[in-house]
């Protein structure tokens, strides 16, 4: 049984793998002051291990036969700090933090995005690390509306309101991000930020997201398709949540398989286009990288992971998570982290 899957070199300053529960500091390599940080998923929460460092609770039903937990370490050392109802712990490179926010039900969903992203753009000003690189998000009812807004273009318009605020043309250097839609629990988003900036990617396949035209969001998404990220010595790539979407539309609606090829296929085109952005071939089935596949319905784990199986052979390791996505027509959902 493989304990530890992931980029355990730490090489220039930043690991992250997936860990098998239970699991102990110390073991896989991942010494107590050396995490960075804890993404933990499932219904009920798993138990992790009483270390000094940010953790992101996620309440969403883990699809796997193991439970693993996704963890972010460094070689070098970290310090941790609260400030603003942020987690967050770096090493002089990288930044990781969690801000977790119980919403009230007076505070529109865009409101309560704006003021968490914008401490988290003051926080990470003040303590040196202005690039931030990935993001996720994970929101309870995320399709729902309030006040006959969905809550996901509500989650845009406050996005885009605090990226601009910082930014005045935010489009340059938008961070890899994933939306997904919890059933319980607190608005949570977690980041990684940088001293330095890494390089966004857009996919050829798919019209970036922040111009989609306006029937998605009265703002449009502000994400890149992917961030690369050079370390020093190790490069990562952070795909974000790629979805069956050509152009700006939903393709195979109704159809978990052929909404996976098409997944696929968008994987593979932004790998290419990062190659020939960056020059660096990240590798997608030698066991580089680490995925996380959302899927909306959990009977579709069967021909999702049967497929997947086919395609990525022993790859480094999958993370199935049941979750609800932005677009109603979505079935299914995956992000990446690679390296090279
Ligand atoms: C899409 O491609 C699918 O709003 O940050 C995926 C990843 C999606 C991130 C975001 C949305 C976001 O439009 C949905």
């Amino acid at each position: 049984m493989i304990v530890y899957a992931g980029d355990c070199t730490g090489s220039g300053g930043l690991g992250i793998g997936h860990v098998l529960i239970p699991w102990q500091p110390g073991e896989c390599a991942i010494g107590a002051d050396s995490m960075l940080g804890i993404m933990r998923y499932g219904v009920p929460l798993p138990e992790v291990p009483a270390v000094d460092c940010p953790v992101a609770s996620v309440s969403m039903p883990i699809l796997s036969a193991e439970q693993r937990v996704e963890v972010w370490h460094s070689s070098a050392p970290v310090t941790v700090h609260r400030q603003g109802g942020i987690d967050y712990a770096s090493n002089g490179q990288v930044l990781f933090g969690v801000y977790a926010r119980q919403e009230s039900e007076d505070c529109f969903l865009d409101l309560v995005i704006e003021e968490s992203y914008v401490a988290i753009f003051e926080l990470l000003k003040a303590a040196g690390y202005p690039h931030l690189l990935r993001t996720w998000n994970y929101i309870p009812a995320i399709a729902k509306a309030q006040d006959g807004v969905e809550r996901y273009h509500r989650l845009c318009l406050g996005r885009y309101k605090a990226f601009t605020r910082f930014d005045p043309a935010p489009e340059r250097a938008f961070p890899a991000a994933t939306v997904i839609g919890t059933t319980q629990g607190d608005v949570v988003v977690c980041f990684l930020a940088a001293r330095h900036a890494g390089i966004p990617v857009e996919n050829p396949r798919q019209v970036s997201a922040y111009r989609y035209p306006p029937q998605y969001s009265p703002r449009s998404p502000s994400f890149s398709r992917a961030m690369v990220k050079d370390w020093g010595g190790r490069a990562h790539l952070y795909a974000s949540g790629t979805a069956s979407i050509v152009g700006y539309e939903t393709h195979h609606a109704g159809d978990v398989r052929a909404q996976l090829d098409e997944i696929l296929r968008n994987l593979e085109a932004l790998l290419a286009q990062a190659a020939h952005a960056t020059t660096i071939a990240f590798p997608r089935r030698a066991g580089e990288g680490l995925l996380k596949v959302y899927i909306r319905r959990p009977e579709d784990i069967v021909p999702v992971r049967e497929r997947l199986g086919q395609v990525l052979g022993t790859y480094g390791s999958v993370l199935y998570l049941q979750g609800e996505l932005c677009r109603k027509d979505l079935l299914v959902e995956i992000e990446g982290v690679y390296w090279h």
